[in-house]
């Protein structure tokens, strides 16, 4: 007879955006075949966003980096755990002894487990004695972390997802929520239906714009000047909220000398958007009892990024939006678990729930925790200055777990430059992606679907990623290459780990915000937010409740404007602008791996509005060219009204044309986050 397929639903976290759908992996047999939403999910409610649906393919691609790879004489040859792990463990150990341990940078993974992420962090400071470890929340929410610690104390999303449904009005800026955070852009919708009022404020026109009450256009990297100017508005009225501010925040009086001076005239002249669309923008943020505001990237990919993130901050607590239901500051972060491995301590600043590491107690803590005296006492370096430290020939090896900066950092023929100049580079993905082509080791890691762990997601919930299949090829899981070499390298004492539940006991012990979130309870429960400090703790589902702050009083910041580090002229007349497109993930390893997605999206382009096109005799889909002082790409024009006249927009997912050839470099100096949405750039025919 015949043997009767085996069926099976795994149910986990989707690997895309940081709303933190769950949905069950389909597996028949043991092989892959598709996902069903999870209709008692609190943010799926049984639907998906397109790339949810198709995000099982790209862990059965036929193109799945299966065995380690070591490169000799310039090609890449196939080769065992044994033979790549020694070397590395080799290497790493000769690069430390030769030059001292900060000659050696690691990037750890926002598409990584909150376990995994972990162990990377602590393999750099614990195993290699350095802080230079770092992710790609540099790139992204950097200035989130920094301006509202700052601010608050706490440097995450204040509320939830499914508050926004409730909130009267929804201030959303640099967010194209419907196609990058399409579960949350369903939430705003339906805040919509119930009555909400919609301000956006973003340069371009995007599906919001259908949406929205208002949109204000402004010019790229103006947004210090036009929130100055809101307050200027909601404070000369009188509409702001003099108990909260009295009661709850300090630093007032500095704040209303500051903006008295952004009248809505010299707004105009800065930001382009029109007075009277600015007062009455100001007139109905305030007049919500719970006005929330949403923002993302066209607020943190600055050289004043950290400024735009604590003008947000202002104007949430002149108005009493704090500390209440459906209010708050509401960053939307990207990755599946960028929130996760900031959590997790893969920045150079920080240990596990962003304990410091200057901070001698608490070095003194992990110092015993993880058996190890002299833990480095000096913050490390960040993502871009790491590259610019291995142009300089300052870092000697990199090692690379889950990230594309290839693809996705700033002026990537400098990127090469420093990856090139290396002695020692290790590449960890699950596909040869451009940077692993210039990897001395490759090492085959596990997708989502293929191991356990925990996932982060933006509004903090901590969540269950299970495994559905057996790793593909010789692939594994990454926490078990980061403990194998660890063990390698004389510390298996402290990486003792047999699974990844073993990893989270740990973390529970050292990181009060983690504490009470077990696997035992996230089994039960679904989802718990941190901060979670014990067991019979429900965790935390909007912070600061009644204006009591994490730092204690709310702080303002007098923020003055300062202009973008690269502003058009007469060779570079145009103001370039970089993003997303709702069909494709970052640097395309994944979403490009998807015939649904592709045939959405096929390629790069860059949109030009239809003045500025004429003026270059540029017709739709034409190839042109785009230079900025970094370089040019050859790339199909999309003509468009979608941006205004003087702005371009290039979404970075391709490599072909990819826009970080053109980008700026420049880094806010508190966060270090590049500016990714400003710079000049030119375009011919
Ligand atoms: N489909 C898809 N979804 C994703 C991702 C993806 O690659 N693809 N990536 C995920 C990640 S990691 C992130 S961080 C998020 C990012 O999500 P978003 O931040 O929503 O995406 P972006 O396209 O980078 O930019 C957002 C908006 O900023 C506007 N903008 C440009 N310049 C300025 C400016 O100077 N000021 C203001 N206020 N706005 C400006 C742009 O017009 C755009 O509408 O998306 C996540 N979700
Ligand atoms: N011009 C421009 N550039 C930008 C931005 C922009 O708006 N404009 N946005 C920036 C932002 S916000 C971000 S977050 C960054 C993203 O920058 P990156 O993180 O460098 O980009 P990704 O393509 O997400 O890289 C993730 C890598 O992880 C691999 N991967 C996936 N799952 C796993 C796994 O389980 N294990 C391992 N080991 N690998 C895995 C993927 O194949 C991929 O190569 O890009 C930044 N770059
Ligand atoms: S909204 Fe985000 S988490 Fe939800 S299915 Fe789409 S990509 Fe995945
Ligand atoms: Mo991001």
């Amino acid at each position: 007879m015949e043997a009767i397929p085996e069926y099976n639903c795994v149910l986990t976290t989707c690997p895309y955006c940081g709303c933190g759908c769950q949905y069950y992996l389909q597996v028949l047999d043991g092989e892959l075949i598709g996902v069903t939403p999870c209709k008692t999910h609190p943010i799926s409610q049984g639907k998906l966003c397109i790339k949810g649906w198709n995000s099982w393919q790209y862990v059965v691609d036929q193109g799945r980096l299966t065995k380690p790879l070591i490169k000799k004489d310039g090609k890449f040859v196939e080769a065992s755990w044994d033979e790549a792990l020694d070397l590395v463990a080799k290497k790493l150990k000769e690069l430390k002894e030769k030059y001292g341990p900060d000659a050696l940078g690691y990037l750890s993974s926002a598409k990584t487990t909150n376990e995994e992420n972990y162990v990377m962090m602590k393999f750099a400071r614990a195993v290699m004695g350095t802080n230079n470890v770092d992710h790609c929340a540099r790139l992204c929410h950097a200035s989130t972390v920094a301006g509202l610690a700052a601010t608050f104390g706490s440097g995450a999303m204040t509320n939830s997802i499914p508050e926004i449904e409730y909130a009267n009005v929804i201030l959303i800026t640099g967010s194209n929520t419907i196609e990058q955070h399409p579960l949350m852009g369903k939430r705003i919708l339906a805040a919509k239906e119930k009555g909400a009022k919609i301000i956006l404020v973003d340069p371009r026109a995007i599906q919001l714009s259908n949406f929205a009450d208002m949109h204000l256009r402004q010019r790229p990297g103006t947004d210090v000047a036009w929130i100055n100017g809101m307050m200027n508005v909601i404070i000369g009225e009188g509409l702001y909220d003099k108990e909260f501010v009295e009661n709850f925040t300090e630093g007032f009086e500095e704040l209303k000398k500051l903006v008295a001076e952004y009248t809505p005239e010299k707004v105009e002249k800065i930001s382009g958007i029109p007075k009277e669309q600015l007062v009455e923008a100001a007139r109905l943020y305030a007049s919500g009892d719970a006005s929330s505001i949403v923002y993302s990237m066209g607020i943190t990919q600055h050289t004043t990024g950290t400024d735009n993130v604590k003008s947000c901050a202002n104007l949430a607590m002149v108005t009493g939006n704090m500390g209440k239901p459906s209010t708050g500051v509401n960053p939307l972060r990207g990755q599946n678990n960028v929130q996760g491995a900031c959590d997790l301590g893969a920045l150079p600043v920080v240990y596990s729930g962003y304990q410091k590491v200057i901070d001698e107690a608490a070095r003194k803590k992990f110092e015993e925790a993880w058996n190890t005296p002299n833990l480095p006492p000096e913050n490390g370096i960040t993502v871009v200055e790491m590259m610019n430290a291995a142009a300089d020939g300052k870092i000697k090896g990199i090692y690379i777990m889950g990230e594309n900066p290839m693809l996705s950092n700033p002026d990537i023929n400098h990127v090469r430059k420093g990856l090139e100049n290396l002695e020692f580079l290790v590449v960890q993905d699950i596909f040869l992606t451009e940077t692993a082509e210039l990897a001395d080791v490759v090492l085959p890691g596990a997708t989502y679907a293929e191991k356990d762990g925990t996932f982060t997601a933006t509004d903090r919930q901590v969540q269950r990623v299970r495994k559905a299949i057996e790793p593909i090829g010789e692939s594994r899981a990454d926490w078990e290459i980061i403990t194998d070499l660890a063990n390698r390298m004389g510390r298996g004492d402290i990486f003792p780990y047999k699974s990844a539940k073993d990893i989270m006991d740990e973390i529970n012990r050292v990181t009060p915000s983690y504490a009470g979130i077990t696997y035992d309870r996230l089994d039960k429960l679904g989802r718990l937010p941190w901060p979670c400090p014990a067991e019979d703790h429900p965790g935390t589902v909007y912070l600061h409740k009644d204006g009591k702050f994490t730092r204690g009083k709310g702080l303002f910041f007098a923020v003055p404007f300062l202009e973008p580090a690269e502003l058009p002229d007469d060779d570079y007349p145009l103001i370039m602008t970089t993003g997303r497109v709702m069909f494709h993930f970052h640097t395309g390893t994944m979403t490009r791996k998807s015939r649904e997605l592709n045939r959405e999206v096929p390629t790069g382009f860059v949109e030009i509005n239809p003045a500025d096109a004429e003026a270059r005799k540029i017709s739709d889909k034409d190839m042109v060219k785009v230079s900025t002082r970094r370089g040019e790409i050859e790339i199909p024009a999309m003509v468009t009204e979608r941006v205004p006249e003087g702005i371009i927009f290039i979404p970075f997912h391709f490599k072909e044309c990819a826009a970080n050839v053109l980008t700026n470099p420049a880094l806010d100096p508190v966060a270090k986050i590049p500016e990714f949405k400003v710079c000049a750039a030119q375009v011919k025919a």
